[in-house]
């Protein structure tokens, strides 16, 4: 991993409260699922909802409370003034117009940009030590832009990028193999959305290399399957949009594991979107943020990994970075 950021976590001042506060913005299906899932892993202790829609908001957040018998005890305050995240450790912004079916993320921008320019600045100026996680699509655009309006640190500036997409792969390779998710180690790096890379040379399972050995004894990872995988991670969102509206259980879950990694400084590796200049070739020049596996804690980025990546995983990446940059460019920020 080359070092980011340094990875003590802030030294409490004299003043710091020990309690821990997450603020969602955008109470929608995706920002709900996250929150309640950060409820019931108990990873604050006051939750923090912001939303446009004042009915809508006043009634998920008393819909939460209403939980109160069955949860971990947990303040939830709502509001559609900012003002609310004050002293926030953690902002997950999740605010954002919904993808429609067969809109591609990129579409999405110009809508969200207007929005991160009235929701950035005030979070920022409410909580200026916190850690920012956007969530809002396209993601890989919108942290940059959370980044350059916030005026933070881009170690303290997240995007929960290709987490998600490397579920979806694990899952899948876990279904082709019979074996535990969870034993799976496998990255879907770059772009969250239609040009993320499958980092099929890294998968292991239980701590062996999986490809090569599958591959050499020709059993069931053909490269059809191999295919018919990575197209399945790709097309996965567009699918669960198409069937059922939007996504919102396993983003919910993806966001909640980078939030305890973070909140609870666990140093786990999760493929995120960071500012990747410098790295495989990325030019140095080009702001451009994309996921790579990184070193998560209290301090946010703490490293990113330097992959051992084939020359067309590399050549992918950088194409992925250089659309990514021409879109940042034309954002004039
Ligand atoms: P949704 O259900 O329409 O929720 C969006 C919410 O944002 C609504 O409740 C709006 O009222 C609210 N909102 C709009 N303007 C503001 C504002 N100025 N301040 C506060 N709140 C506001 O959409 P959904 O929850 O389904 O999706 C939210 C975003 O997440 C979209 O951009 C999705 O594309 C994105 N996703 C990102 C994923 C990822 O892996 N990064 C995964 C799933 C969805």
């Amino acid at each position: 991993f080359r070092p980011v950021a340094d990875d003590s976590p802030p030294t409490p001042s004299a003043a710091h409260r020990r309690l821990t506060k997450v603020s969602v913005i955008g109470a929608g299906n995706v920002g709900m699922a996250i929150a309640q899932t950060i409820l019931t892993q108990n990873l604050a202790d006051e939750i923090a909802l912001v939303d446009a829609l004042p009915d809508k908001l006043r009634g998920e957040a008393l819909d939460l409370q209403h939980a109160a018998a069955f949860l971990p005890r947990v303040r939830i305050v709502s509001d559609t003034d900012a003002a609310v995240t004050r002293n926030s450790d953690l902002v997950v912004i999740t605010a954002g117009a919904r993808q429609i079916p067969g809109e591609t993320r990129l579409n999405l921008l110009q809508r969200n940009v207007a929005l991160y320019r009235k929701i950035v600045p005030p979070v920022a100026e409410h909580s200026p030590e916190a850690l920012l996680l956007v969530v809002s699509n396209p993601v890989d655009v919108l942290t940059y832009v959370a980044w350059k309006l916030s005026g933070f640190p881009a170690s303290r500036v997240i995007g929960s990028g290709t987490n998600l997409d490397s579920s979806r792969f694990r899952f899948l390779i876990a279904e082709h193999l019979d074996v535990n998710a969870q034993d799976v180690q496998a990255y879907m790096v770059g772009e969250h959305g239609d040009s993320s890379v499958a980092i099929w040379s890294s998968i292991s399972v239980g701590g062996m290399p999986a490809f090569k050995s599958l591959r050499d004894s020709h059993l069931n990872f053909d490269e059809e399957a191999l295919e018919g995988i990575r197209r399945a991670v790709v097309g996965g969102a567009y699918e669960v949009i198409g069937l059922k509206g939007y996504t919102s259980w396993a983003i919910g879950y993806s966001v909640a594991s980078l939030a305890a990694s973070l909140l609870r400084d666990q140093r786990r590796v999760h493929p995120v979107s960071v500012l990747a200049s410098g790295f495989h070739g990325i030019s140095d020049g080009h702001d451009v943020f994309l996921s790579l596996p990184a070193r998560l804690g209290r301090a946010g980025i703490l490293g990113v990994a330097e992959m051992d990546l084939t020359e067309a995983e590399a050549a992918q990446l950088r194409r992925s970075a250089k659309t990514l940059w021409e879109n940042c460019q034309l954002l004039g920020l």
